[in-house]
């Protein structure tokens, strides 16, 4: 079973993801910020990566932490899941329209952290909810996972629809990425032998 258990406490923030990369897209996420609640439950969902995450921080200060660290233990269980990578297909994209949004995200489950965060949003909040935590997010993410990760905004204007489409590419991607190729079940998808 490629799954994996992450418990991560700071003096910021204190959280515990679950993930099974073998899933069916049951998601359980807490973390206290609505918001992120909600793109959590698109990454799980059209990933078919379950997903159970509990997360509490020093909400008082602002929402940084929180997100920021949930990305790094989202991206470690990522890591762990994976394992050797054996058989896994590493490279995916996706095209993602939402209404007048449309999202492309670009992935290799690489070993080499590079983000390219190519998004435009024209609003500081979707609600209470600082849009400048997505790109934090995903470079948490994509530091820990080790995602080759790039992701940009063909067109679109409302904040709310973009983020939701960004998440949702990358949740597609994602879901291609680490399947299993039967043609090359037993090999390491590198011709190092190694990712
Ligand atoms: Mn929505």
């Amino acid at each position: 079973m490629r799954s994996a258990e992450v418990s991560r406490k700071t003096a910021e923030t204190d959280i515990t993801v679950q993930i099974n990369l073998d899933g069916t897209g049951h998601y359980d996420n807490q973390t206290g910020v609505g918001f992120f609640d909600h793109m959590l439950d698109q990454l799980s969902r059209h990933s078919l990566i379950d997903m159970t995450v509990r997360a509490t921080g020093d909400y008082h200060i602002d929402d940084h932490h929180t997100v920021e660290d949930v990305g790094i233990a989202l991206g470690q269980a990522l890591t762990q899941a994976l394992g050797d990578k054996r058989g896994i297909r590493r490279y995916a994209a996706c095209h993602l329209p939402m209404d007048d949004a449309q999202v492309r995200a670009a992935l290799d489950l690489s070993a080499r952290p590079y983000l390219i965060w190519n998004v435009d949003l024209k609003t500081d909040k979707i609600g209470t909810f600082d849009t400048e935590l997505v790109r934090e997010f995903f470079q948490a993410f994509s530091t820990h996972g080790g995602i080759t990760l790039h992701v940009d905004q063909i067109h679109g204007f409302n904040s709310h629809h973009i983020v939701e489409a960004a998440f949702k590419a990358v949740a597609r991607a994602l879901r291609d990425a680490v399947e299993t190729d039967p043609r090359k079940a037993d090999a390491v998808p590198s011709t190092k032998g190694a990712l």
